[in-house]
């Protein structure tokens, strides 16, 4: 009960302050994010939620300027080898676009510029591999839960799929491209975006130009480069090995919570 009301709160809270800010340039976007389709998604994360109700929304710790490693290390896929990225490249990915479909009402396609336009958060966070490196950085980018609101769930959302435009060399079942998911709760949570600049440049390709994932309570193989498409679904077991993810696939935990 305290979550479904703290959290109805949050999503009407944030549609609102959508109209308070006048944004331009995207009211086809604004205007899909109806009120009706967030109440029916509260209830189903409500319904469906596995988790701990409580430390659902809390943040993952943020730092300042003076904090940012003067190197960030890339790692895994440094550019992806396909030739149709190749091509998005040569042009600064004009071409590209951001798919966002499955399970939601308004299926949306997005260029870099449209979000550009859109509402966007900067946070300096400490990324986290398993292969025992950090690194702090900024990264500005739209918070995915604006854009799944105005996409507007259906019943059965439960996790949303990010695809990518890189194969790593470990191969299962002949393929390696790499993929991850997370389930609606950390896909709503404030800190979780999609970055399209890393300590105020336009991401790197090293690291996942033009669009990565930001997902900060989580270790960084969770933190998908080079999106192409979002897909909502009710599960994730038709995909690939089955595990949520390319390295999940590979024995590593859905859940990688830090
Ligand atoms: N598409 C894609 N995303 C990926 C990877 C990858 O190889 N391909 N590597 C993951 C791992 S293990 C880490 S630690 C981070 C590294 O991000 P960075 O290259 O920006 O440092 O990206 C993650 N996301
Ligand atoms: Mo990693």
């Amino acid at each position: 009960m305290t979550f479904s009301i703290t959290r109805r709160h949050l999503l009407i809270g944030s549609a609102a302050g959508l109209d308070a800010i006048g944004l331009t340039g995207c009211d086809d976007i604004v205007q899909n994010a109806k009120i009706q389709n967030v109440l029916a998604m509260a209830e189903k994360l409500t319904m469906k939620s596995q988790r701990i109700l409580v430390p659902s929304d809390k943040l993952a710790r943020e730092f300042s300027e003076a904090d940012i490693s003067p190197t960030f290390r890339p790692n895994g896929t440094s550019q992806p080898d396909s030739e149709d990225y190749a091509r998005m490249m040569a042009t600064g990915f004009a071409d590209w676009r951001l798919k966002i479909d499955g399970l939601v009402q308004h299926p949306l396609e997005l260029s870099l510029a449209d979000l550009r336009k859109l509402p966007s958060r900067t946070q300096i966070t400490r990324h986290d591999c398993v292969e025992g490196w950090s690194a702090i950085g900024k990264w500005r980018g739209v918070p995915l839960g604006f854009l799944l609101q105005s996409a507007g769930m259906r019943p059965g959302a439960r996790y949303a799929v990010f695809y990518c435009a890189d194969e790593l060399e470990q191969t299962i079942d002949g393929s390696g491209t790499y993929y991850e998911s997370i389930d609606l709760i950390d896909a709503f949570h404030p800190q979780t975006i999609l970055a399209y600049q890393l300590n105020g440049n336009d991401l790197e390709v090293a690291h996942g130009a033009p669009l990565r994932l930001r997902v900060e309570r989580h270790l960084g193989y969770k933190h998908a480069k080079y999106l192409t498409r979002i897909e909502v679904k009710d599960s994730f077991a038709s995909l690939w090995g089955g595990k949520g993810g390319f390295w999940e696939d590979r024995g590593y935990e859905w859940y990688a919570g830090i």
